[in-house]
């Protein structure tokens, strides 16, 4: 049987951005072994900044790696800290178009679907881990309603309804240094410190797995 595996993924840029630190820092782990022992391989799979066809990739990794956790990583402009987002809401509204010029307003990311979905992921012992070791990092309340939203909304309502054994979840990283210096006062986070983050994200989850059946409609 083939090792058991997390899937990772990042996004292509976006929003006049030449780079996504998400992809940046993600595409560096493909193949890297993690967990206690070394016991997951990491797959990482870059997802178009397209509502709808970044799920479609996201589904199409997940079905073809049987990942036991799947971590989705976003840029989030400007904000300070490794970004552990709790909640993900069904509803895209864009301030801006996505890479294939869609810019949906107050539509369903999937049409009847419940409001929202906990994130499946130890999230606050994963910031815990992260303070430890020494990298800024917090609960976040919102992913917001673009694409990052869209994809952690349709991963979890996809392990939800195909009744998938794999944790899943969403984190937004800041700007790395070479994007915040052309934008004035905004964070930012070395490429190293933000693999970094995402290695303890993956060790902490992994030797820490909550259980998927009884997190839905629960938080933790
Ligand atoms: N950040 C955007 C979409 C892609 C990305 O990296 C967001 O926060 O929605």
């Amino acid at each position: 049987m083939a090792k058991p595996c997390v899937l990772v993924t990042g996004f292509a840029p976006f929003g006049g951005e030449t780079i996504n630190p998400s992809w940046e820092a993600v595409s560096q782990l493909e193949g890297e072994a993690i967990g206690l022992q070394q016991s997951h391989i990491i797959h990482t799979k870059e997802l178009p900044c397209e509502f709808d066809k970044a799920l479609v990739a996201l589904y199409q990794a997940i079905d073809k790696y049987h990942p036991s956790l799947v971590l989705c990583v976003g840029q989030a402009g400007g904000r300070a800290a490794i970004s552990i987002e709790r909640v993900a809401i069904n509803i895209n509204d864009a301030r801006i178009a996505d890479n294939a010029g869609k810019q949906p307003i107050d539509t369903a990311v999937i049409t009847g679907g419940p409001v929202a979905y906990w994130a499946a992921l130890p999230i606050k012992r994963l910031v815990q881990a992260l303070h430890q070791a020494q990298i800024p990092a917090e609960v976040s309340n919102s992913a917001g309603t673009y694409v990052c939203n869209h994809v952690m909304y349709g991963l979890l309502h996809y392990i939800d309804t195909q009744q998938l054994d794999c944790q899943g979840g969403f984190v937004h990283i800041p700007y790395l240094p070479e994007q915040a210096v052309k934008h004035s006062g905004a964070a930012s986070m070395s490429a190293s410190n933000v693999q970094q983050a995402l290695k303890v994200i993956l060790t902490e989850a992994l030797a820490n797995p909550i259980d998927i059946k009884l997190a839905a409609g629960t938080t933790h």
